[in-house]
């Protein structure tokens, strides 16, 4: 496709820094350790590395939190390192995309400082200040401005004693959010986007970007939530202005500037129907987004500490309509891993039993589907949840903060570990697993979250020479994309959407078609397709098996195979 934009045949890798490669033995990854380590991304064969956020932080959220939005942490290095970092990526001809996180600041954010220090400072307006709500005194139950509930538990506004109002913070108490209402807000944003492109990085991955504009009304949400807290999502998500906002920074940050650039929005709750407004590349917003629907599949009624087994067809149903929907106008992100999500091997696969079948079946299923594909640092080595034995083995805000409200609302705290166990964020933070050695060869000094003991079996050294590894299955999925054009830009049909444990789809392109079949169980299965394929070419497989017969199919546990006419 000549005028297919770069990023269709492209595999974006994701670092979390922290835990990627730790070069000075104070136990936190850090730049250095990434540039030590990119030849094994070239290895892989990815195009795009996005760094998870390296700048000035107090780390309430992993440096999600941010204080100087143009510094490096003295944590991960300095920004001679990061420059260090961007020119080793670039030479070896891989893109680098920085997490921009601006919907909030850390609450030690010079602004912020300023903005809290009194009611007529000039930066008062740059964050969200109300009063008590009548006729509740400040710091009085209930006084809060609204009822929103924020994500890591708790209301969503905290009183600031400096000027008796208090501030939102949909996130942490340290994450006071931005007021995009103001111009000159926006405009610090853009010019710090600026900074970041004139120094070379090749655009940006936006932490929850649909958040950015609220209803200024603030109205309150259904009462769902503890302590008779409301569900605000309907009144900050896919807000009155957020496609304004975005088309803006388009404008003022990228439009007649030289190069190839990466954006993709991070959105909570996005409906296909909103995605394809800020995809669609003739609006000028974003060029893809991260959508939740299938990461939100086994979400029982009480969110996601409160799990549920996922039924396949559900997961086809809905990845299949995102591929309908992006099928004409914008494009589709493919994921099933990042640092917020449990490990899609111990997720949806097995990983125990069937652990290579399963991490290699659930990538051949994803990276195949139209749109880009995201693979979260060691996924390509089908790293596992952790066996984390207490709540002192966690680290992650969320988590902890969601520990203490349902214990002190009386819930069981071995049931809620339990549920943090299978869901909590720090499953996907455990150092990369490199080698079998004792901190799995991530750095000399006690990580800040312990290594997986599976390490000593599960790691990227024992992979590299094993043709049958994850890492290598990962490795041909990518070269797939690379090589065959059916891949990045061909049609996609789902077939079988009432098979219960089969997932299967077509692709095809001028003429070229290619099957995509993947048993998803642990016991063997049987589907049919069309015996046109009987003969065809067997392109990819996991399995020694991959027999058609007369259009039948028998798979063994977690086979997947792709085939290829044309
Ligand atoms: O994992 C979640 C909690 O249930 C999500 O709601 C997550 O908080 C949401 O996807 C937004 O994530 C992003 O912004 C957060 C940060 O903690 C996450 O790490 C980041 O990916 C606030 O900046």
């Amino acid at each position: 496709q000549p005028n297919a934009p770069w990023w269709t045949s492209a595999v974006v890798y994701q670092v979390y820094p922290r835990s990627f490669a730790d070069s000075t033995g104070d136990g936190i990854g850090d730049l250095v350790g990434i540039t030590s380590h990119l030849d094994h991304l070239r290895r892989l064969g990815v195009d795009v590395v996005w760094l998870s956020p390296i700048y000035l932080s107090p780390q309430a959220d992993n440096g999600y939190d941010i204080s100087d939005y143009q510094a490096v942490d003295p944590v991960f290095g300095t920004l001679e390192d990061f420059d260090r970092l961007l020119a080793e990526t670039h030479a070896r001809g891989m893109r680098l995309v920085m997490d921009l996180v601006v919907n909030h600041s850390s609450d030690e954010h010079p602004w912020f400082v300023e903005s809290r220090s009194s009611k007529d400072n000039p930066k008062r307006d740059w964050y969200w200040w109300r009063p008590a709500r009548e006729p509740f005194a400040a710091g009085e139950p209930g006084a809060e401005p609204t009822n929103w509930e924020s994500f890591f538990s708790g209301p969503s506004w905290t009183l600031d004693e400096t000027t008796g109002e208090y501030y939102l913070h949909l996130f942490d108490r340290k994450q006071p959010d931005l007021n995009w209402e103001n111009p000159e807000v926006r405009a610090a944003v853009h010019e710090m986007m600026r900074w970041w492109l004139d120094r070379g990085v090749d655009g940006f991955r936006m932490d929850v970007i649909n958040l950015i504009s609220k209803d200024p009304a603030l109205p309150d949400g259904a009462t769902t939530g503890a302590g008779g807290l409301g569900n605000g999502f309907p009144h900050y998500a896919t807000g009155p202005r957020v496609h304004e906002f975005i088309q803006e920074m388009r404008r003022e940050v990228f439009d007649g500037r030289e190069g190839a650039f990466l954006t993709v929005g991070e959105m909570p709750g996005v409906t296909w129907e909103d995605a394809r407004l800020f995809t669609d590349p003739a609006r000028g917003e974003l060029d893809m987004v991260f959508q939740f629907e299938h990461v939100s599949l086994d979400h029982g009624p009480g969110g996601k500490f409160d799990p549920k087994p996922l039924d396949l067809r559900d997961l086809k149903a809905s990845l299949g309509r995102w591929q309908t929907a992006l099928a004409d106008t914008g494009w589709n992100s493919l994921y099933w891993n990042n640092h917020d999500q449990p490990r899609v091997v111990s997720r949806f696969g097995d990983d125990d039993r069937w652990w290579r079948e399963s991490a290699t079946a659930l990538a051949t299923v994803l990276h195949l589907h139209r749109g880009t594909p995201y693979v979260y640092q060691g996924e390509e080595l089908g790293m596992t949840n952790a066996p984390f034995a207490t709540v002192d083995d966690l680290r992650d805000v969320e988590s902890l903060n969601h520990y203490r409200a349902s214990v002190e609302a009386g819930q069981d705290p071995g049931e809620v570990l339990k549920a943090l166990r299978a869901m909590g964020r720090d499953n996907a933070r455990t150092p990369m697993q490199w080698d079998a050695s004792a901190n799995a060869g991530f750095g000399d000094g006690t990580p800040w979250l312990a290594v997986n003991p599976n390490h000593e079996w599960l790691n990227a050294a024992a992979q590299y020479d094993d043709p049958r590894s994850v890492f290598h299955h990962y490795r041909a999925l990518i070269e797939l994309r690379h090589t065959l054009p059916v891949v990045a830009v061909g049609d996609f049909t789902m077939l079988l959407a009432d098979h219960p444990h089969v997932y299967a789809y077509e692709r095809s392109l001028d003429g070229t078609r290619l099957l995509v079949v993947a048993n998803l169980h642990g016991t063997e299965q049987t589907c049919e397709v069309d015996p046109v394929w009987d003969d065809a070419d067997v392109v990819l497989t996991n399995s020694e098996q991959g027999r058609i017969e007369g259009g039948r199919v028998a798979l063994r546990p977690w086979e997947a195979f792709v085939r290829r006419l044309s």
